[in-house]
């Protein structure tokens, strides 16, 4: 390809970035968006698929069989989420059985969150509200993301997601309008799902690596402190009208900024959770191999059968 080709086909890039139309899986893009991309969405599909693991400890023990069936619902609306993810990278050119087996390895990340454990039922509707909170503020504004099929996917996904949001706050609601020994549990797993779901954002502006060329090319369209803000400034009500309180003695309402103030995150809990030394790093990992394994048989009779009758 000439060299005056090649400058056009960037400006043709770049000039649809500009006028906010998609970039699609056939048309020409700079490696490294392409990188930042199949990075991005990876490991965002990985989080979706980790992310079903808490829950699941807890379908047994639903202490009713209408909030079974909404987890049962939700985790598998999480796996779901997963494909349609994989699937969105896979228009990138990369293998799903290579990026889930760099998953497997341990060599790509998922989000923080689903490092910790999920010790009482009250976790169930603390994860349901927070972290599916979280998500939504994070997955709503990826709604416009450049790329059409990450794009196209966030949309669906943000749907399902806010009745996860729904469940998740409506058990919090119960067990806020219960015994004291339920409103107790409620605020202990208040306490420690708080600061993890706000450093799902991402680590600070200033030091996201990734923020300023994902932004210039639309593929995140707020910074990580944005949309934590607005992910407090949302939560705090909400916290409010459960009676509940926030681990952070900072949390005020600032009515210069019109925003709420909050105390300083620990990045250190953050850096090691994701470098692997988090409560269930090792368990989640685990748990997803063997997984893995013990499904051989169902990829082979698929594949089996595909071979036979198409
Ligand atoms: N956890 O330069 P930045 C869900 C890494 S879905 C782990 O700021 P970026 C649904 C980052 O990868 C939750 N690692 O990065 C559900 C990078 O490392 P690298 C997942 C993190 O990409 C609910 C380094 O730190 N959602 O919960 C995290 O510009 C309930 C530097 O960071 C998404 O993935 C983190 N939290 O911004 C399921 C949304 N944050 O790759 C089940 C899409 C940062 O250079 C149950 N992703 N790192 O080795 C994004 O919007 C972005 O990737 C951010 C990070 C905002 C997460």
């Amino acid at each position: 390809m000439d060299q005056t080709t090649s400058i056009d086909l960037e400006k043709r890039f770049e000039g649809k970035i500009a006028q906010e139309l998609k970039i699609e899986p056939k048309d020409w893009m700079p490696e490294e968006y392409r990188r930042m991309l199949i990075r991005q969405i990876s490991q965002h599909a990985h989080s979706e698929v980790i992310g079903m693991l808490p829950e699941k400890n807890w379908l047994t023990r639903a202490p009713t069989l209408r909030r079974k069936m909404a987890l049962l619902a939700k985790i598998q609306d999480e796996a779901g989420h997963g494909l349609y993810l994989y699937s969105a990278a896979e228009t990138l050119g990369v293998s799903r059985e290579q990026l889930y087996r760099d998953f497997l390895d341990g060599k790509a990340k998922y989000s923080n969150i689903f490092n910790y454990p999920a010790l009482t039922w009250a976790d169930i509707g603390v994860i349901g509200w927070l972290v599916d909170g979280a998500a939504i503020i994070n997955q709503v504004s990826l709604q416009r993301t450049s790329y059409g099929p990450y794009a196209r996917a966030m949309v669906r996904i943000c749907k399902e997601e806010n009745f996860h949001q729904r469940q998740g706050y409506s058990i919090c609601l119960t067990l806020a309008r219960g015994s004291k020994e339920q409103r107790q549990m409620l605020q202990d797993a208040i306490n420690r799902w708080w600061w993890p779901a706000l450093m799902m954002f991402g680590p600070p502006d200033a030091e996201s690596k990734h923020s300023q060329k994902s932004m210039k090319w639309k593929i995140k369209r707020a910074s990580n402190d944005t949309l934590r803000q607005k992910f407090i400034d949302q939560t705090v009500p909400q916290l409010e009208y459960l009676g509940m309180k926030a681990p952070d003695p900072h949390l005020k309402w600032n009515p210069e900024r019109g925003h709420y103030d909050y105390g300083p995150i620990d990045w250190e809990e953050f850096w090691n959770v994701i470098r692997g030394k988090g409560p269930c790093n090792k368990e989640r990992l685990r748990t997803k191999r063997v997984a893995y394994e013990k499904g051989q048989w169902v990829r082979d009779a698929a594949i089996a059968y595909a071979k036979k009758y198409n």
